[in-house]
């Protein structure tokens, strides 16, 4: 049984994302109790200190912030994992894949070790491959483990449409879907501002497709020239980590673009990939099913023949 009750979030992965994630955590109300897990022992703890002692200015100060192990995953809601080595500049997010698996397979078993029963959210990367290890191992439920996906990418699109558009990017809504990485795609003929179709808009406003092709190559590129910049990219994934948090927590049906268990809803099956989906206590508790056009289809199909051939490779 999901564990939601007591609102305690197990952190495994005091890095960059993790700790960019457990600070926006501390503008939330409603989590009792943060436990930070890292290999690096002092670095947890560290963290932990530092943290609580901003708790007097925090949305809840009672939030109770410490460093543990592995056994503290056993009551707690919502386990998110940022662990593992990070993108080097250059180096592509699949080549991190042999480490990074051996890394989720460790965490797994500890996991599985604890009885912990609730939600597992995902960040390492290669995302939609370290999810389904991280499902492969545990033996969880496919809706009760998924990946952050492609919600920063998306979030990333929102942003850049919001003002190109000059619109506020809570009213961009469109879906950057695959791969998190480079065979990602948007479909255009599901995007909307407001009510209204993107495409429509463009046209009535005399705007040409170019400009979009230039915004997506933009999100597609972002994190290769922010690692090429700063050597690595945290706030934006800490946010997503954060807005996905609260809407499993407070069971808030919230459509994400995240990495979900295909059953079929766009014709593959048995791998993770980003789609929208609904998020809610239980982790998804359905796909949301776009019409794809040919095009759009033939690009889901390729995104996730580059998954399957990673997988078969390198985990399986
Ligand atoms: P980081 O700052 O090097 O932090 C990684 C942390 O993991 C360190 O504190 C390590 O000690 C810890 N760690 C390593 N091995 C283990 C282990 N076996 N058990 C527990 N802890 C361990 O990296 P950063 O925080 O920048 O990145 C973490 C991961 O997030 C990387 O795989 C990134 O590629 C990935 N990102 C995912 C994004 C997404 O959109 N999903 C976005 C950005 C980064």
């Amino acid at each position: 049984m999901n564990k939601i009750g007591n609102r305690k979030i197990v952190l495994v992965g005091t890095g960059f994302v993790g700790m960019s994630m457990a600070y926006s955590l501390l503008t939330q109300r409603g989590i009792d109790e943060l436990v930070l897990v890292d290999v690096n022992k002092d670095k947890a703890e560290g963290e932990a200190m530092d943290l609580s002692h901003g708790l007097p200015y925090a949305a809840n100060s009672k939030m109770v912030i410490k460093s543990g192990g592995y056994e503290e995953c056993a009551d707690a809601s919502v386990i998110v994992i940022t662990a593992g080595a990070a993108q080097k500049p250059g180096q592509t997010r699949l080549e991190l894949t042999a480490i990074n698996t051996q890394i989720m397979k460790g965490i797994s078993e500890e996991i599985k070790k604890s009885g912990f029963n609730g939600v597992i959210v995902v960040a390492s990367n290669p995302v939609d491959i370290m999810t389904y290890v991280v499902q492969k191992v545990t033996g969880l439920p496919t809706n009760q483990v998924f990946g952050s996906g492609t919600m920063l990418d998306t979030a990333r699109l929102r942003y850049m449409i919001g003002k190109y558009l000059d619109v506020n990017p809570n009213n961009v809504h469109g879906y950057i879907m695959g791969e998190h990485g480079d065979s990602s795609f948007i479909s255009w003929t599901n995007s909307y501002i407001g009510s209204k179709s993107l495409l429509e808009l463009l046209d009535e406003q005399g705007k040409g497709l170019e400009d979009l092709l230039e915004i997506y190559n933009e999100v597609r590129d972002a994190a290769y020239e922010i690692i090429e910049k700063k050597h690595a990219t945290y706030y934006g994934i800490g946010l997503s980590l954060n807005r996905l948090v609260a809407a499993i927590l407070n069971n808030e049906d919230l459509i994400l673009s995240v990495s979900a268990y295909q059953n079929g809803e766009y014709g593959q099956k048995g791998l993770y990939i980003g789609v929208p989906a609904i998020v809610s206590r239980d982790g998804i508790r359905d796909i949301l099913k776009l019409p794809l056009n040919e095009v759009d289809q033939c690009k889901f199909d390729q995104s996730c023949e580059n998954i399957e051939k990673i997988i078969k490779e390198t985990v399986d």
